[in-house]
């Protein structure tokens, strides 16, 4: 007897929120094209050389991530949905990381020459921190293993991992300088607020049905995987911005940001780094970000979203999903 194949069916739908997230995510498509980067070059031309490096340099990072997670994140997701909706999205989301890893790229492929852009390319495919932070994550997705992990490690990507190289867009927005390729990042923020929260509300479905001893078990691993990370991102952060002297407080924002990936999780923070410890002037440029602030909280049919977190006017990261009340 064969199996038969099933079409998807949006009218019945078991989870409103993939639907929701459907919605939301279609609704805010945007490509690269439509934002003109060359207007960047009169400020670019007043940065020296340093500050030329970081900013050309971090886009080359992004891109190798985004990379990752058009060509396998979300492919290694798909492996393992419980709708066929959740596939949906999922493809939604692919798509829109080639549209990232395509507009990173655009940035200084517009603002360096073609010798610079070539540098950049092979730094990124050959720098130590950077690509021991790549493979720490493909290697959790091309594993055969527990497919919670995989969630964990694509929501550490986007909600920590990228923020390293968010800061420095985000310090020239709020200087109201750069503004274009700002808007660029601000288009991905608002992208990554509503991956981080669906992937991470998908997490904490299956999360909640393990047993307590599953779920510690989990814990010890998420909490080691973090920490293993962020060491190497220390040495990522002070490779990249030693030479303009903005280390600490990228790592400050960092550690901020991988607690807000815990949150996507359901767990508890880690770092002591509140908002207000991170360089005013950079939380200046994320609250100029188009805002997706709660927009769970307008789902109906019985699904009632709790804590959404107050984030001090910094509504770029939609809070934690912590409880799924019907
Ligand atoms: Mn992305
Ligand atoms: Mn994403």
């Amino acid at each position: 007897m064969l199996e038969p194949y099933k079409a998807i069916n949006w009218n019945q739908i078991s989870d409103q929120i993939d639907k929701a997230t459907w919605e939301k995510l279609t609704e805010q498509f945007w490509l690269d094209t439509r934002i003109p980067v060359s207007n960047d070059l009169d400020d670019w031309r007043t940065l020296d050389d340093n500050h030329k490096w970081v900013f050309s340099h971090v886009f080359g990072g992004l891109t190798l991530l985004d990379t990752l997670q058009s060509q396998h994140g979300m492919a290694s997701l798909r492996e393992h949905v419980h709708t066929q909706q959740e596939t949906a999205v999922y493809n939604n989301i692919q798509f829109m990381e080639s549209v990232h890893a395509k507009s990173y790229s655009t940035i200084f492929e517009t603002l360096n020459t073609p010798e610079e852009i070539d540098e950049i390319f092979d730094w990124s495919d050959s720098e130590e921190f950077l690509q021991t932070k790549a493979n720490k994550i493909y290697n959790i997705y091309k594993s055969d293993g527990n497919h919670l992990k995989k969630k964990i490690a694509s929501v550490f990507l986007e909600t920590f991992l990228f923020y390293s190289g968010f800061y420095t867009p985000l310090f020239y927005l709020g200087h109201n300088q750069m503004n274009n390729s700002a808007e660029i990042i601000k288009l991905i923020l608002r992208d990554e607020s509503v991956h981080g929260t669906y992937i991470g509300y998908k997490f904490q479905i299956e999360f909640n049905q393990l047993s307590e001893n599953k779920q510690q078990e989990l814990k010890d691993w998420l909490y080691d995987f973090l920490y293993s990370l962020y060491e190497n991102e220390e040495k990522y952060t002070h490779m990249v911005y030693d030479k303009v002297g903005w280390s600490e407080d990228v790592l400050k924002f960092i550690r901020y940001n991988a607690n807000k990936a815990l949150m996507n999780l359901g767990q508890d923070p880690l770092f002591p780094d509140r908002a207000e410890d991170v360089n005013p002037i950079v939380m200046n440029g994320i609250s100029t970000s188009t805002s997706n602030h709660d927009f769970f909280s307008q789902v109906g049919n019985g699904y009632l979203l709790g804590n959404v977190e107050a984030m001090n006017d910094d509504d770029y990261n939609i809070g934690g999903l912590k409880e799924r009340l019907y």
